[in-house]
């Protein structure tokens, strides 16, 4: 498994809120380069299908109806470790428990709420990254200059 590759979702409230710069600049700040960008508009179905293993949880029903408000900005981000770097820069999924200078301390209003998913193991980043994208959507940033 390909562990410099990671999915990031930019969620609805992130575009709502007209945030979706601020935190792709935060990002690329902290050196996670974008192999792979898309506009989603999520429903039921694909939501469901994409957190489905959230499906017996009390909020299952709540995060649909959130994840399907507004378009969301499907992201595949490149860096070394890139899952547990993207984890450590995202923050707890409670922003009141997330650590200063993260994204959801720096941005989110509250657990459901919180600005941005991302890939939670290398095994689930591969299977999130097919879930949005084919191979060929995935660009090789090798020699693509972002090195200067
Ligand atoms: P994370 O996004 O930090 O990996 P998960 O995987 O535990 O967190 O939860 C998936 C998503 O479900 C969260 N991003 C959040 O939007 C929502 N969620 C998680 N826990 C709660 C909760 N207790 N109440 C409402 N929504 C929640």
């Amino acid at each position: 498994m390909d562990s410099t590759r990671t999915l990031a979702i930019l969620k609805p409230d992130c575009m709502q809120r007209k945030l979706a710069g601020k935190v792709i600049d935060h990002l690329f700040q902290q050196g996670f380069i974008p192999v792979a960008l898309k506009l989603v508009k999520l429903n039921t179905t694909s939501a469901g299908a994409f957190y489905s293993v959230h499906k017996e949880r009390a909020f299952f029903k709540d995060l649909l109806a959130f994840m399907t408000e507004s378009p969301v900005l499907v992201m595949v981000l490149e860096k070394e470790d890139a899952v547990s770097a993207l984890r450590t820069v995202i923050g707890a999924t409670d922003p009141a428990e997330a650590a200063d200078g993260t994204v959801r301390k720096l941005y989110a209003e509250n657990k459901q709420r919180n600005i941005i998913h991302a890939s939670d193991s290398v095994d689930n980043a591969g299977k999130e990254i097919a879930f949005f994208f084919s191979g060929k959507e995935l660009i090789n940033i090798t020699g693509a200059g972002y090195d200067r």
